[in-house]
């Protein structure tokens, strides 16, 4: 059975989500970030990690590509331009809406106060609104690559939430309407009410 380690409101919980999705048992760990219980998985103290038997995998997206792989689901299969184009995705909402909510954590309470420019706020949310949008125009189907749901729609909705959390402004209300659906889910609904052990 795999073990994630993390806690529900961190970037665990797409790697919960992804193992609801795909069916897969799991328990999970609730590690804070930096905790000794954290560090005894990656020294770093970064979460989420996931157990696999003898592997212990770091970074949330990297888990969530490699249980895709490996179980054949949520994942156009690698090696196909269908792949190319979903991992295009899937760095771009790395770039535009990870990097930039972790940047403004970063500037809210990550780093040390003297390193904080509480000013840079305001642009990250704007840059954050016109992605949105962006996202919002390429909309053509239930999930973002069409047809088929990916781990790409698991991490947006995530960064989404995260915004949401963060007290960010409303997003375009045609991917704000999508979010909605997804959160929906089942699978999304069951990472959520799960008990850690
Ligand atoms: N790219 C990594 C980022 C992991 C990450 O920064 N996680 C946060 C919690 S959501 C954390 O552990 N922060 C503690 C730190 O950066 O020291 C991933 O997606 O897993």
């Amino acid at each position: 059975m795999y073990k994630v380690i993390g806690a529900t409101k961190s970037r665990a919980f797409r790697v919960m989500w992804m193992l609801e999705e795909i069916g897969q048992d799991y328990v999970q760990i609730d590690a804070a970030p930096r905790s000794d219980e954290a560090k005894k998985y990656n020294p770093s103290g970064k979460i989420p990690a996931l157990v696999d038997g003898d592997d212990i995998l770091t970074d949330s997206v990297a888990i969530m590509t490699y249980l895709g792989d490996k179980h054949s689901m949520l994942s156009a299969k690698a090696g196909t331009p269908e792949r190319a184009r979903q991992d295009a995705l899937t760095f771009w909402l790395i770039d535009e809406f990870d990097a930039v909510l972790w940047a403004t954590a970063k500037h809210s309470f990550i780093f040390p106060e003297e390193m904080r420019v509480p000013a840079i706020k305001d642009s990250l949310k704007a840059e954050f609104s016109r992605s949105s949008t962006v996202l919002a125009d390429r909309l053509d189907g239930p999930f973002l690559m069409g047809d088929q749901m990916t781990h790409a729609d698991i991490l947006a909705c995530h960064c989404i939430n995260w915004s949401i959390g963060a007290g960010f402004p409303r997003i375009d209300d045609r991917l704000a309407k999508w979010a909605s659906t997804m959160r929906d889910r089942p699978a999304f609904k069951a990472a959520q009410a799960k008990v850690a052990g």
